[in-house]
């Protein structure tokens, strides 16, 4: 279904309401049909967290609005959960050699870990998360990128979302296929088994549960993207924010 509503991009920061009730990115299973009830929507949510919590508080936590500082966000209603027998990442496009990744085939290559602050665009931030996992410069090395790609487009099975990063990009080394996040197995609420987390950027450019990754001759505005959010998304340099010295 179509965005009944274009939502500009916001910037909850400037205009200084509580970020999460307000901002539109948490539709929680409506997609974008429930762009413009989603604020009330993460409350109802909220509330039945909280209710299921308070019967077995020990088994939520990673699922909780804030639980650790992070929201949990997705666009899709219901997200199929993946392991190691069924999940696949492939990597195709414009490449000499499509691949096909195993979870065992991710965790065999060389893993790199950073840790930075996780920013989200509508304002909340967790300091010092650990992430770590394969970087995409390796991926794209191994399935050889043919002259006129220029993007990437990825793909996730929760069958909906996607994200884009010009290739300049992908290369650089804070971009990572990732299967750890705070030094534990990547769990589903954050995207697993496997994320793209690209560090210097909002972190809806971190695409949850990863499934495709596609060379392009051109970028292909990603889900976010495709409604209002800067497809560069620099923390701190896009979206309307300019962290730039002034003088
Ligand atoms: N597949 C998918 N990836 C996604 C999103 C989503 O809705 N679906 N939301 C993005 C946004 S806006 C944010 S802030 C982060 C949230 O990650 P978290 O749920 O692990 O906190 O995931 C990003 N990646
Ligand atoms: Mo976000």
């Amino acid at each position: 279904m179509k965005d009944p509503t274009p939502t500009p991009p916001r910037d909850p920061d400037r205009e200084g309401t509580p970020v999460g009730r307000r901002v539109v990115l948490s539709v929680l299973g409506l997609g974008a049909a429930g762009v413009a009830t989603a604020p009330y929507l993460q409350r109802g949510f909220e509330a039945f967290l909280g209710s299921v919590a308070d019967k077995d508080p020990t088994k939520l936590t990673g699922l909780l609005p804030n639980g650790g500082g992070f929201r949990y966000y997705s666009v899709a209603a219901s997200v199929p959960h993946k392991n190691d027998t069924n999940y696949r990442l492939t990597v195709g496009g414009l490449v000499e050699r499509p691949a096909s990744y195993t979870l065992d085939a991710l965790r065999a290559l060389p893993q790199t870990r950073i840790v930075r602050d996780v920013q989200c665009v509508t304002g909340w931030r967790v300091p010092d998360t650990p992430f770590e996992g394969v970087k995409l410069s390796v991926l794209l090395d191994a399935a050889g990128i043919r002259p006129e790609a220029r993007a990437i487009r990825f793909t996730c099975f929760d069958g909906t979302y996607s994200e884009s990063l010009t290739l300049d990009q992908a290369r650089r080394s804070d971009v990572l296929v990732c299967l750890r996040m705070q030094d534990e197995p990547l769990g589903h609420a954050h995207g697993g088994p496997v994320r793209l987390y690209v560090a210097p950027m909002y972190f809806y450019k971190s695409a949850k549960w990863l499934s495709g990754i596609s060379l392009t001759s051109e970028v292909q505005p990603g889900y976010w993207e495709e409604r209002g959010y800067d497809i560069d998304a620099w923390v701190g340099r896009s979206n309307g924010r300019d962290d730039a010295p002034t003088a």
